[in-house]
């Protein structure tokens, strides 16, 4: 059996604190993550701080969890308030927040009902295994034949049903045997769809991300939202939107899906929904679909908690208040405008692409050069903090809450670092 030697240490770096935090999760820690070598210790808005008191831009948002800013003082504020009244009570009783944030949830996203879970990912079983029981129950679709088709390039979590639908090595080597009845299409592929759905009868769902965010922040032609709702209306297919990072402002408007005037049969969501404070995550449904699941057939201990309600509501209110969806389009086209004007002068950028806050930067190399991450590096050296996804694309996606300022401030770091990039 061969014995791998772990991930190598991170390179010391220079601060006693940083190193102290970096070499405990070395020793105590799995090593299912490489995070970049700052140990952070605060955060409030589009800033944080890290042991030494370094101050960041935070460019990555927790892969949008954080959307409201850090530490957003109403929902930190809901938290407290509820945390000193009730956290959890399991879903064998009734509570007093529950009901109240699902009304809001369903009024807020337009739904007949909703399912709360936790993480992302739990959005995501749900709304597969939603769409099973429908396949059976309503579709009359013969029992276990039912198939999803998923997008390649796709990203809704960890779970074994999760990576039995991806096309990426690094979600799937050596966990298999993996669920059956995925099948894949290219993304923004409207034929691939159709022929699809016309190919095999038994197909009773697509889950797609109206952008996809791991895959390098790919934003698929206009239509193409339009066209999917069409194709699973016209075949009795569910469409279901994963929203997990698109959704709640994140491009500009309430949901991705909204770009396209499109209502998914299955929406899910999950990281901002909560505002960066504790995992909530939900899939929103028809009576019709959401009643096909019974009591007792699906659910988890926290799932709805009333802690999980009054900060959703709370994070929710924000979002609104604040008018977040306007926000991040207008600061989404000033960073847009100004890595275009940058990319006059720079070979190292091919394009920049992105709607609202989600964007990424593909660089002129390869994607198994360093060179993405050698930026993020000299980046998070000069107070701006983002990572590379997949090679040679780096993400942006700041909290929302950005003002035109920090995000002119952000994009003269991104200025300086690529202009005076040597390798
Ligand atoms: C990690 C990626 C992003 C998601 C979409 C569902 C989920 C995610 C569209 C599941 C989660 C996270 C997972 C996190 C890093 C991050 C990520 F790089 F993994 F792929 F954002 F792109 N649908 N994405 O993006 O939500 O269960 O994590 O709450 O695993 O390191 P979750």
């Amino acid at each position: 059996m061969a014995h791998y030697t772990d991930t190598i240490m991170p390179e010391a770096i220079n601060k006693h604190a940083s190193q102290n935090a970096i070499e405990l999760e070395y020793k105590y820690g799995a090593h299912n993550y490489k995070p970049m070598p700052v140990v952070l210790a605060r955060g409030l808005g589009v800033h944080v701080w890290d042991v030494e008191g370094k101050q960041y831009l935070d460019f990555l948002s927790a892969y949008s969890a954080v959307s409201q800013g850090h530490c957003h003082p109403a929902i930190v504020q809901a938290m407290i308030d509820q945390a000193q009244k009730l956290t959890l009570t399991s879903r064998a009783f009734y509570n007093d927040k529950l009901g109240e944030c699902e009304k809001y949830l369903c009024g807020y996203f337009g739904y007949d009902k909703v399912l709360m879970m936790n993480s992302g990912v739990e959005g995501g079983e749900t709304a597969l295994k939603l769409t099973r029981k429908w396949a059976y129950k309503i579709k009359g679709i013969a029992p276990n034949r039912a198939k999803t088709v998923y997008a390649s390039g796709n990203f809704w979590g960890r779970t074994l049903a999760a990576i039995s639908s991806s096309t990426d090595p690094s979600s799937t080597d050596d966990y298999g045997p993996f669920l059956p009845g995925a099948v894949i299409i290219p993304y923004d592929d409207l034929n691939a769809l159709e022929d699809a759905f016309k190919r095999d009868p038994d197909i009773a769902g697509f889950m797609v991300e109206p952008i996809q965010g791991e895959a390098g922040v790919v934003v698929p032609k206009e239509g193409y939202l339009k066209g999917v709702r069409d194709l699973c209306t016209q075949y009795n297919v569910l469409f279901i939107a994963d929203e997990v990072q698109t959704g709640i402002g994140r491009t500009g408007r309430r949901l991705a899906c909204d770009w396209e005037g499109v209502k998914p049969d299955i929406l899910v969501l999950g990281k901002a929904l909560s505002g960066g404070t504790m995992p909530v995550s939900a899939a929103f449904a028809s009576d019709e679909i959401m009643l096909t699941i019974a009591p007792g057939e699906h659910g988890s201990t926290y799932g709805g908690n009333p802690l999980a309600c009054a900060v959703t509501m709370a994070a929710l209110k924000v979002v609104e208040d604040e008018n977040l969806a306007d926000n991040a389009e207008v600061m989404g086209n000033i960073f847009r405008d100004r890595v275009n004007q940058l990319k006059e002068k720079c070979t190292l950028i091919e394009l920049v692409r992105g709607k609202g806050l989600l964007n990424a930067i593909v660089i002129n190399d390869t994607e198994e050069s360093s060179t993405a991450m050698d930026l993020c590096y000299r980046m998070m050296e000069k107070g701006l903090l983002c990572k590379p996804t997949h090679g040679n694309k780096i993400r942006f996606a700041p909290p929302l809450v950005i003002d035109a300022d920090q995000m002119n401030h952000a994009c003269d770091i991104i200025d300086e670092v690529f202009l005076n990039f040597t390798k």
